[in-house]
């Protein structure tokens, strides 16, 4: 059972615990340009992340986990990207919660050993080496039907909607 996320505001997550209000994220310059943009706790369970901005970025050393019963992130649950990991400028990163990577993947695609929790919800993260998230977003419960996402329209930078699932390119209604 995952309790505890209320609201995200693009990359700071106010998380909400027994009327007490915390920040589960850092400032970190070298992944400003990156955000979650689609997401389902249903079907093969994966978080897309894009790199909004006009370079590549380097996420060697990074990471993707669910979270703790609090919605900090669960670093035994931790898939740490391997050096030379880039999200290319306007590009994808895809992490699989206990689900396989597609076939044939052109961006860089990871299985995370723990799933998104489809009934109850909880958030999901980037963390750095140090296991601290540099990025958090609240899957709510039920956040998606079978079969499809919660993405953002439009792509990179809107509201989170119901989407098709387009894993590793960009977000259809
Ligand atoms: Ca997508």
């Amino acid at each position: 059972m995952k309790h505890g996320f209320v609201r995200t505001v693009f990359g700071v997550a106010a998380l909400v615990t027994a009327g007490c209000t915390e920040d589960t994220t850092v400032a970190d310059p070298r992944v400003a340009a990156l955000t979650f943009n689609e997401m389902a706790g249903t079907g093969a369970d994966f978080a897309e992340i894009i790199n909004t901005g006009p370079t590549d970025v380097d996420v060697s050393g990074y990471g993707a986990t669910d979270s703790n019963n609090d919605g900090s992130p669960r670093a035994a649950s931790v898939v740490r990207f391997p050096a030379g990991t880039i999200v290319r400028a306007g590009g994808y990163l895809v992490v699989m919660y206990e689900s396989n990577c597609p076939a044939g993947a052109t961006y860089p695609c990871f299985r995370c050993e723990a799933g998104i929790s489809q009934g109850s919800g909880e958030n999901i993260h980037v963390v750095n080496a140090q296991n601290v998230a540099v990025r958090t977003v609240a899957y709510p419960a039920n956040g998606a039907p079978s079969g499809r996402s919660l993405g953002r329209i439009p792509n990179g930078t809107g509201p989170f909607v119901s989407t098709v699932r387009t894993l590793g390119a960009a977000n259809s209604p």
